[in-house]
């Protein structure tokens, strides 16, 4: 223990605010903290004011917070990881800027710009990546394999509550005391109280610990659901690939998520309670969590990236009108880059130590990965190869996906090979490698699938011009700011340095801020987007609930789909059920018979059990003993409470669904149905065209 801080309030006082800092010492550096302050501040302040004014607070309870339904969990993901996007590009850019303004020490002081690239690599993949794949994977996949609900709706809201309270702890951490300056890998010794005694680490650790359960218990849910919920009829083989990888990715979070738990605990341990797990001396050894944390950390990249690849598979096989080509061995290579995923931890540490023998198999075994994928990227073109394409916004993400993700792919073959890494690890071409598979690869995946299932979800199409222009944003974006990066990288320009001298990497620096400013208008570029849509929504409604002539199950039900999603649950013939009824014809049957359905009740546990968590980690990180303690009882308590409460289910008479369902089918028969080229415009209401010629 390195300061007193054993008041009632920990230690908490008036210096962890950032206008402390701003009074003693005015200065570029304090502005900047104390903007972020202001912003988060004044966000709360216009949030909390917008929904008074419009008296939202009680459906806002009702309808939202205390649902379990899915699709709204999911929905509140996406919306969540998108807020949390918009700090992470701002902090990117703000970056940027420090290095823009040439050789010297810039305007941020070292200490925050450690702080601004450790909230936004924290950020970016546990708060935007994982929340909003998995959001994505929450009102996609109970709808693709027939089913009403995940396995555990109410654990799947506690996931949500234990994201979004970690996710809030980094915004807290803008207002009072400070961020950690470990990186997104927080390594000790660095991170160890010796050597970083404030607040910053602490945070890290408990947002990392708590939003790891989270992610943990989500990955049990999706596992358990596609395991044990599927359509009758709906074998492993007929499920969609966009299931497949959601399946490989539960099950690497499974495995993934724990050792970055213990490695963030055994930290704890070192920090709180004097421990010497990895500190310098007293048997002490960082190789140990440098260990654990990419055991985590590899797979990390795959659980996220492998949805992305389910969803390119979708859109490609959707927006080619044909069978996803080379079904088994997409089916295959997702599983083999699963498992592989677990052997090439090593590849973030060769500088380490370790002997050149092991080096060489885990740089081989980095390199193996490239063959999956490589199947992956090949049967996408065979997908496209003949197909009647219509160049829609997801597939243009898409297309932008193959031919940039490729690049990235290939920087990372080049970084697998031992030698070569020597030279650049720790170089910005590491940066232009990660940031080049995680943008055209994972981000644009998820804006794809954005695009693609909106519809679904709301009931109409999003604006088609502003989504090309935000695909042309991005992609100019992406390709302006991260390629200067691979040059400067292999001249020998460190990562994470606040300032540099060599006025050679100047101009590149000048290029990569252009393009982090094109990244911003993409952002805005989004949300122009969606205003735009929700404006002329009246022009772009597709009740009938198949804009894109869909392949699978989610597009043969009304748009948005009702509660309990399917009136009847679809028995499964063919991989692409619905695709395959459309060509017979057989789409849209009238059941026999209803039956009463029963959906899960709405519960407040997952709200709870986010504000009592989020108090938690706060007095952790503050030392306030007492409210830690209190929160720990008060959590257990409210679990246990909750467990006794038995009216968890609701049934729907069946006489109401009959009634809105023939209600939806009358729409279909009364519908026009629209040619494929013409799904952009107005005419398309959602009811693909059931004499389309397949091509196979
Ligand atoms: C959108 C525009 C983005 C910009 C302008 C940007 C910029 C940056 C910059 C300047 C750094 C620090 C590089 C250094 O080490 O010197 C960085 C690091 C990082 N970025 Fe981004 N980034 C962006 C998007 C993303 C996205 C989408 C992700 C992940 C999904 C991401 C993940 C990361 C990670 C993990 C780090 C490493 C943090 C660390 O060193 O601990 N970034 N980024
Ligand atoms: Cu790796």
């Amino acid at each position: 223990m390195t300061s007193p801080g054993t008041g009632f309030f920990g230690r908490l006082n008036w210096d962890a605010l950032p206008v402390t800092g701003l009074i003693q010492n005015p200065n570029a550096n304090e502005i900047v903290a104390n903007a972020a302050a202001a912003i988060v501040l004044v966000g709360v302040v216009v949030v909390v004011g917008l929904l008074s004014w419009f008296r939202l607070w009680t459906p806002l309870w009702r309808d939202w917070l205390t649902s379990v339904d899915h699709k709204k969990i999911g929905i509140m993901y996406v919306v969540f990881a998108i807020v949390m996007l918009a700090r992470g590009v701002l902090e990117g850019v703000v970056m940027r800027a420090q290095q823009a303004a040439g050789p010297g020490d810039g305007f941020l002081e070292a200490e925050h710009f450690a702080e601004l690239f450790s909230t936004h690599g924290t950020i970016m993949i546990f708060f935007v990546a994982v929340p909003f794949v998995f959001g994505i994977a929450n009102y996609v996949v109970p709808l693709m394999i027939g089913a009403r609900d995940v396995a555990f709706p109410r654990l799947n809201q506690i996931s949500l509550g234990l994201t979004v309270s970690s996710g809030m702890m980094l915004m807290v951490s803008l207002v009072v005391g400070r961020f950690s300056t470990g990186g997104w890998t927080a390594y000790p010794p660095y991170t160890g109280a010796a050597f970083n005694p404030g607040v910053g680490p602490d945070y890290w650790i408990w947002a990392i610990v708590v939003s790891g359960v989270g992610t943990t218990l989500t990955g049990i849910n999706f596992a358990v659901t596609i395991y044990k919920m599927r359509a009758p009829g709906m074998t492993f083989m007929r499920l969609p690939m966009y299931c497949w990888t959601i399946i490989c990715s539960s099950i690497l979070i499974v495995f993934a998520m724990p050792p970055l738990g213990v490695a963030a605990l055994l930290l704890a341990a070192d920090r709180y309670l004097d421990f010497h797990f990895f500190t310098n001396d007293l048997g002490g050894n960082m190789m140990n969590y440098a260990n654990l944390f990419w055991l985590f950390g590899h797979p990390e990249v795959y659980l996220l990236v492998l949805p992305a690849y389910g969803i390119y598979s979708e859109v490609f096989a959707t927006f080619s009108a044909k069978r996803l080509y080379g079904y088994n061995s997409l089916v295959i290579a997702t599983m083999s880059i699963a498992v592989l995923s677990f052997t090439v931890w090593l590849h973030h540490f060769f500088t380490m130590g370790q002997s050149a023998l092991i080096n060489a198999v885990f740089g081989i075994a980095t390199m193996l990965i490239a063959i999956p994928t490589g199947v992956k990227v090949y049967d996408w073109m065979a997908t496209l190869w003949r197909g009647r394409i219509r160049f829609s916004v997801p597939m243009l993400y898409g297309l932008a996906f193959l031919m940039l993700f490729v690049i990235g792919g290939l920087s990372g073959v080049i970084l697998a090979n031992p030698t070569v890494d020597y030279q650049v690890h720790n170089t910005l071409f590491l940066v232009a490698h990660f940031h080049n598979v995680l943008l055209p690869g994972v981000l644009f995946g998820l804006l794809a699938a954005y695009n693609y299932w909106f519809p679904k979800a709301f009931g109409f199409r999003l604006n088609e011009f502003w989504g090309r222009v935000t695909v042309a944003l991005w992609t100019v974006g992406f390709l302006l700011t991260f390629m200067p990066l691979y040059f400067v990288g292999l001249m020998g320009m460190p990562r994470r340095s606040f300032s540099y001298d060599d006025p050679s990497f100047h101009p590149f620096m000048i290029v990569a801020i252009v393009g982090a400013l094109v990244i911003t208008c993409a952002l805005f570029s989004v949300l122009i987007q969606l205003w735009v849509s929700i404006r002329d929504r009246e022009k772009t409604r597709v009740p009938v609930g198949d804009p894109w002539d869909g392949r699978t199950l989610e597009w043969s039900i009304p748009s948005p789909p009702p509660p309990y999603n399917f009136a009847i649950i679809p028995t499964v013939t063919d991989r692409d059920d619905f695709a395959a009824a459309k060509d017979k014809g057989a789409a849209y049957p009238t059941p026999d018979a209803y039956e009463d359905i029963e959906l899960p009740r709405n519960t407040g546990i997952g709200f709870v059990l986010c504000v009592l968590s989020g108090v938690w980690m706060f007095a952790l990180v503050w030392w306030i003993w007492w409210l830690a303690a209190l929160m720990t009882v008060l959590m257990i308590l409210v679990v246990i409470v909750w467990t006794f409460d038995d009216s968890t289910e609701l049934t729907i008479p069946a006489e109401e669904v009959r009634k809105d369902h023939e209600a939806w089918l009358a729409r279909v028969h009364g519908e026009k149905a629209v040619d494929r080229d013409f799904e952009t415009s107005p005419e398309n209401r959602g009811l693909a065209r059931p004499d389309l010629e397949v091509i196979t």
